[in-house]
């Protein structure tokens, strides 16, 4: 086991996950804050309007607003280094375009980074986890309208300038890429076409989708700029949902196809990002869909000035591609494709591949060259407390360790990994399905579907793993 010293080992969250508190302190309302549990399908359901009287899981969520003190002082007993958040955009600006920030909502988080430092970790901060001021979807639909990318540097260079003492890593975009299908279209653009009504099937402009998505690069970009004026000694990284895939046989056409959506899907952000500029691969996909994307002045100039510092990703699943049509398809898999035999499922039928992990860190170190970091994986189950009042999470440790060990497989490969932040190391409210069943964490919150429970805290049988993996710096497994 090979893990310098320094290792960044943690955990993460994201504000409108855990937060709650919505509309406390001056806080605006996010998307997720439009976003209401469906009871009948169990998705969730979105709403223009926020109806009183209905649950909706981030309004309340694990009320982190309140219980960040305790919840950073058991991280701390685990040892974390680094804990992963995301700054709530309208906690900050409530609208989006308002004139000045809200300090109710800059001093709270001043008082979250100070709760970190003192227990020895170190913050990494999302900028924009999947949470646009709803204003800024109403008035400008998202990043479509070029004033956005305005409003964001304005929100991003406000907090590293409040924090620049305090944080030194951050990531731009959680999960850019997902803008690169329909369903990314509101969570990472804030992009609501007036006919939709399911938001995960949108009614989708693809000229409109990628000319917002590169405003979101040109964003990122000053962002780095900026932020490295601020504080040289700024990380600023990337943020990318990688799904491997797979050719589901050694078929040419499936093996092609393959290459094609990993590069649509997996490459195609991060090589923006990361290189500064537009792949050439993604020139034919705009020429067969039409799409010609408008740079102005200074955009390729700024895209190049703006690459970040490192590549940070987040992995729970591989899929196979199958130019054969009429395959099964994995169910619940975030991104589709076709099952792998060879893998086993979690109870949400995402593909479990901790050997495609230290395949994806090759991959990626070979293509980029930057240091990486994976800040998201992790095991969604529903936990239950046994008789004594304990969770014997016993699948959630194998699921870690099997990803620990390819993860020090890799680093022996050669790969540059600077640390990695399990995701919801704290029990939240599901990104996908708006459920608290789904818990990922070490500790486990009392609070149900409909937002029922006591709050209360309690370690899983993973939090003393883990705790000890973090002692040994990866020796203990
Ligand atoms: C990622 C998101 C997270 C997170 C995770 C798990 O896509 O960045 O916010 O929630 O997926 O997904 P889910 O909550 O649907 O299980």
């Amino acid at each position: 086991m090979t893990f310098q010293n320094g290792f960044l080992w943690g955990g993460a969250t994201a504000a409108n996950q855990c937060e709650g508190a919505w509309n406390i302190d001056g806080k605006g309302a996010s998307i997720c804050d439009h976003n209401r549990a469906g009871s009948l399908t169990k998705q969730r359901v979105f709403d223009r309007e926020i109806l009183e009287d209905e649950y909706y899981p981030s309004h309340t969520a694990i009320d982190f607003y309140h219980h960040y003190k305790e919840d950073i002082a058991l991280f701390g007993e685990m040892g974390f280094k680094v804990f992963r958040i995301s700054i709530a955009w309208s906690r900050i600006f409530p609208n989006g375009d308002d004139a000045e920030p809200n300090e109710a909502g800059l001093a709270f988080y001043d008082k979250v980074f100070a709760e970190c430092l003192k227990h020895g970790i170190e913050p990494l901060v999302t900028l924009s986890h999947f949470e646009i001021p709803y204003n800024l979807v109403k008035k400008y639909n998202g990043f479509s309208d070029r004033r956005v990318v305005d409003f964001f540097v304005r929100y991003a260079t406000t907090v590293m300038e409040r924090y620049k003492d305090k944080v030194t890593y951050w990531l731009t975009f959680n999960e850019v890429n997902f803008a690169t299908l329909p369903f990314g279209a509101l969570n990472v653009l804030g992009m609501l076409d007036d006919r939709t009504e399911d938001i995960f099937n949108p009614v989708d402009n693809k000229q409109e989708r990628f000319q917002a998505l590169h405003n979101v690069f040109v964003a990122s970009a000053k962002t780095v700029v900026e932020g490295h004026k601020i504080n040289q000694d700024f990380q600023i990284g990337c943020m990318i949902a990688h799904a491997t895939s797979y050719p589901l046989t050694p078929n040419p056409e499936d093996v092609l196809l393959t290459q094609r959506w990993d590069n649509h899907f997996n490459n195609f952000c991060g090589d923006v990002q990361v290189k500064g500029e537009y792949p050439y691969f993604i020139k034919q996909y705009f020429a067969e869909n039409d799409i010609d994307i408008h740079f102005e002045e200074g955009d390729k100039d700024i895209l190049k000035r703006g690459t970040v510092d490192f590549y940070s990703f987040s992995y729970y699943m591989t899929n196979c591609i199958s130019a054969e049509s009429g395959k099964e398809m994995t169910m619940g898999n975030l991104v589709g494709g076709v099952k792998n035999p060879y893998l086993k499922s979690s109870e949400w039928g995402w593909q479990i591949d901790p050997v495609g992990l230290r395949y994806t860190l090759n991959k990626l170190y070979d293509r980029y060259q930057v240091p990486l970091m994976i800040v998201e994986n992790g095991l969604g189950a529903e936990d239950t407390m046994n008789e004594t009042g304990e969770i014997i999470d016993d699948y959630r440790i194998d699921y870690l360790r099997d990803h620990v060990i390819a993860m020090s497989d890799a680093i022996d490969d050669g790969v540059e990994l600077m640390g990695y932040t399990m995701w919801g190391c704290i029990d939240l409210i599901s990104a996908g399905t708006g459920e608290m069943k789904k818990r990922y964490g070490f500790i486990y919150v009392d609070r149900d579907n409909e937002g029922k429970g006591t709050l209360a805290r309690c370690k899983k049988k993973s939090f003393d793993w883990y705790k000890e993996v973090i002692a040994t710096n990866g020796k203990s497994v």
